[in-house]
């Protein structure tokens, strides 16, 4: 493309512009790709998988205490934002340098999107092909567009060839507009599929029922949320960028490894077809800071995990089994280990099937989840469940304990106050000082506050549901006026004190004192 004169004077401006409409017709075409592939396989999605499995937990700790649970957004937003940069500079390297030089760079970029996408722990060869036909959509856009600024316009002037760039730019506006709508719908199709499927199911009901909530294990104090958490305000945590959705007829659990005598492969009828037990159990995240909200508690219906062990001859290490730990993987890739010590000893395991009365939600791990009454949720709860093998701690780290994070971690006693909010501006006079606090499979026997550092107070406490699940506490405050520290602790059922020594998240769960700072007015 030889031309007579300098390039055109907003050159670089028409490059980035061109790396711009490259890197959106690569995205929509990634899109209608992936529709047909799996949704995971996208590049966005698969470069973020890839950011999330790399970043050192500090910073992801960060992130979550930061963004919370738009921290997959904000992940998302940053490698578009990333990728758009990427792209602009490419386009002016096609303008500036060579058009060829600018689509073999946007060649490379389709081919990082396809080695992470295929380097996913579930992934498959073919999860490589949204981002190798981004790439390839990608180089050939730039390249004509590139090609068309670098074209000398009419005679005289340092134009450029205005119309070919418009053509181009129109074509794969429109060709994205439709490979993006094409993608979406099939891919809303798909999931409105699993979600009818999801809908269609009946779970059986249990052989051995929750035992009904005693009375008053919900105080009636105002923005003390309710003792069952709704499933729609159930914290979520996990690496999934996109939410599996597996159809429960295509549900199997692989039961395997040290000391299985029999193998079983289980199906979801298999598991329907069983004695199915209901347990409440509050689930807690590690990452969860004092006063976090990180926790739960939910109805859960499942088959005992224990029983289904050992009917695969599983042992608990105590009675001679071979394998101390139980390792959960999900159809995404995530490990979970567990001590099979733990999961045999009597408490209430599950292989959980439903939540709250309906069959899991997607985001909680539909089809099955397992759920441990006293873990946290990283050593024990595994979400998508698909395989189950047995092992030994000194053979396998599971994926959070090659973060860092330690193998074993019992949840510890925690307590919160949920209202009076930190800040709050109060009247003095009687005020409900009111919360939750757990220790799972311990359970709460007492909950104490404290004001400005004084002595500590009993609180009272709620009914308790059972040992697995958190329990609500009201204590009342004769509040003065000025500015005070409320404090909260709680004893465990085995008579220990939750300690006030304040430790992070990492690697086995934070402790300290919960405490909120108020403000109460004069009493006028
Ligand atoms: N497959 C899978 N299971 C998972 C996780 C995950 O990232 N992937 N996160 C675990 C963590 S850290 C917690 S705290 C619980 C949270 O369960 P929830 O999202 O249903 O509240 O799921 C656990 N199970
Ligand atoms: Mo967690």
């Amino acid at each position: 493309m030889p031309r007579s004169g300098g390039l055109p004077r907003s050159a670089g401006l028409l490059g980035a512009a061109a790396g711009l409409v490259a890197g959106v017709s690569a995205l929509a075409a990634a899109e209608l790709v992936s529709a047909w592939v799996r949704p995971q396989s996208g590049p966005v999605t698969a470069v973020g998988g890839a950011v999330v499995d790399l970043v050192p937990p500090p910073v992801r700790e960060w992130a979550i205490q930061v963004f919370g649970t738009s921290d997959k957004l904000v992940l998302r937003l940053g490698i578009l934002l990333l990728l758009a940069l990427f792209a602009a500079g490419a386009g002016v390297v096609g303008v500036r340098a060579r058009p060829l030089y600018g689509a073999v760079l946007a060649l490379a970029f389709g081919l990082v999107g396809a080695v992470a996408a295929a380097g996913r722990p579930d992934a498959s060869p073919r999860d490589a092909l949204p981002s190798a036909v981004a790439g390839v959509v990608a180089a050939a856009v730039l390249y004509l567009l590139t090609g068309a600024v670098r074209r000398p316009g009419p005679p005289g002037g340092r134009g450029y060839d205005r119309r070919r760039f418009l053509t181009v730019v129109l074509a794969s506006a429109g060709g994205s507009a439709v490979a993006y709508l094409a993608g979406r719908l099939s891919g809303a199709s798909g999931a409105a599929d699993a979600a009818a499927d999801r809908a269609a199911l009946e779970l059986p009901a249990p052989a051995s029922p929750a035992r009904p909530l005693p009375p008053g294990v919900g105080l009636p104090v105002p923005g003390l949320g309710p003792f069952l958490t709704p499933n729609a305000s159930f914290y979520r945590i996990d690496t999934a960028l996109v939410v599996p959705r597996l159809g429960a007829d295509r549900w199997t659990l692989r039961i395997h490894g040290e000391g299985v005598t029999r193998p079983l492969t289980l199906r979801y009828a298999d598991l329907l077809a069983r004695e199915l037990v209901e347990r409440d159990i509050t689930l807690a995240c590690v990452s969860n800071e004092v006063g976090g909200d990180l926790v739960g508690n939910a109805r859960w219906l499942g088959v005992r995990l224990a029983d289904v062990l050992r009917e695969a001859g599983v042992r608990a290490p105590s009675r001679g089994g071979p394998a101390d730990q139980l390792v959960a993987r999900s159809v995404d890739g995530m490990t979970i280990g567990t001590p099979v010590e733990t999961v045999l000893d009597g408490r209430d395991a599950l292989l959980a099937i439903g939540m709250n009365g309906e069959p899991l939600p997607f985001a909680h791990g539909f089809p099955v989840r397992m759920v441990v009454p006293g873990l946290y949720g990283y050593v024990s709860a595994c979400k998508w469940l698909a395989e189950l093998r047995l092992t030994t701690f000194a053979a396998y780290d599971a994926y959070w304990v090659r973060r860092a994070w330690a193998a074993q971690a019992p949840v510890k006693t925690q307590s919160r106050i949920d209202v009076p909010r930190g800040n709050a501006a109060l009247r003095a006079g009687t005020v409900a000082v009111a919360g939750v606090a757990w220790a799972q499979h311990r359970g709460v026997s007492a909950v104490q506050v404290r004001v400005d550092g004084g002595p500590w107070q009993q609180a009272v406490l709620a009914a308790e549901d059972t040992v697995d699940t958190w329990r609500q506490w009201v204590w009342r405050w004769p509040a003065t006026p000025g500015r005070h520290v409320l404090e909260v602790r709680a004893v465990d059922g085995t008579g220990a004190v939750q300690t006030g020594e304040e430790q992070g998240v990492l690697p086995d769960g934070a402790t300290g004192w919960h405490r909120v700072r108020v403000e109460v007015a004069g009493a006028d």
